[in-house]
């Protein structure tokens, strides 16, 4: 980690919108072009550094739609200066062609998960050779790649990919833990350790995110093991039993808070540049 970040820095990324809630559902969650970029603003003057996008269509419904990706990634530069990452995990509908041309929208960052894992009633697709071709394509694109990992085996599989291909572009190895999926390893401290305890040496940072009700637990421990928080209404829609997220701002405050109670101070989006290989 470069000399220039400070110590106790905490990267706090945003995942605002995911593939999974209906906005008949759930009106506050931000499925329009306009919604998202005042959810970016807002959220990065509550110390987010990172944003994690999935788009949606006209009907609300999620998309993988090209020229929309591209338009959502000119909007957020111009309107932010977040990190835009983009998921190229869509939705577990999504063709894995489809996801690979995710890449045409020429985000920063780009989601790359480590396996197939059952999630709920269905199954999140990523088979070994889809995860190769993807990773080879962000090394070509130059897109440094979030590696998030649902459960223990695909840390096994972080290795595989480095040692076959080589480092990431940029040079730094960054995992998200998504943890509490249906099917992927417990949003639990002790899943938590388990897997940082596994991760090979390459990696440079990691940050985790705790499903539904696992999410104060994992930021928790994420906190105490020295990680970074992914925060937001992908992840979780209550704040406490009973009180709904109103708007992502209100996740980041709590992840903030918390990072200052562990003396942890927000990284800016271009300490967080930095952290990730793209200075
Ligand atoms: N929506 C999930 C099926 C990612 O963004 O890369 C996959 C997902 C992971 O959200
Ligand atoms: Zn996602």
């Amino acid at each position: 980690i470069a000399e220039d970040l400070p110590a106790e820095g905490l990267l706090v990324t945003v995942a605002p919108t995911g593939a999974e809630t209906a906005k008949a559902d759930c009106p506050a969650l931000p499925t329009t072009l306009p919604e998202l970029v005042e959810t970016a603003r807002a959220c990065e003057a509550a110390g987010a550094a990172m944003i994690h996008v999935h788009i949606r269509d006209d009907d609300h419904r999620p998309s993988l739609d090209p020229a929309r990706l591209a338009d959502t990634v000119a909007a957020l530069r111009a309107e932010t200066g977040l990190v835009v990452q983009l998921s190229t995990g869509g939705s577990v509908h999504d063709p894995l062609d489809a996801r690979l041309r995710v890449l045409d929208a020429a985000p920063d960052s780009c989601s790359l998960t480590l396996g197939t894992v059952n999630f709920g009633d269905d199954v999140f697709l990523n088979p070994w050779g889809f995860v190769c071709d993807l990773y080879q394509l962000s090394q070509e694109r130059q897109v440094v790649p979030e590696f998030e990992v649902f459960d223990l085996g695909q840390v096994a599989t972080l290795s595989r990919l480095l040692d076959r291909y080589g480092l990431p572009y940029g040079g730094k190895v960054h995992v998200d833990l998504v943890m509490g999926v249906p099917g992927g390893m417990p949003g639990t401290a002790d899943a938590l350790v388990a897997a940082v305890a596994a991760f090979p040496a390459a990696v440079t940072s990691w940050s985790a995110t705790g499903i539904g009700r696992t999410a104060l637990p994992v930021a928790l421990a994420a906190l105490s093991k020295g990680g970074h928080l992914r925060v937001g209404m992908e992840d979780v829609l209550t704040l406490a039993r009973g009180v709904p997220v109103t708007h992502n701002a209100e996740l980041v405050e709590r992840a903030v808070a918390l990072g200052e109670l562990a003396q942890r101070r927000p990284l800016t989006p271009s300490q967080a540049r930095t952290l990730l290989g793209m200075a």
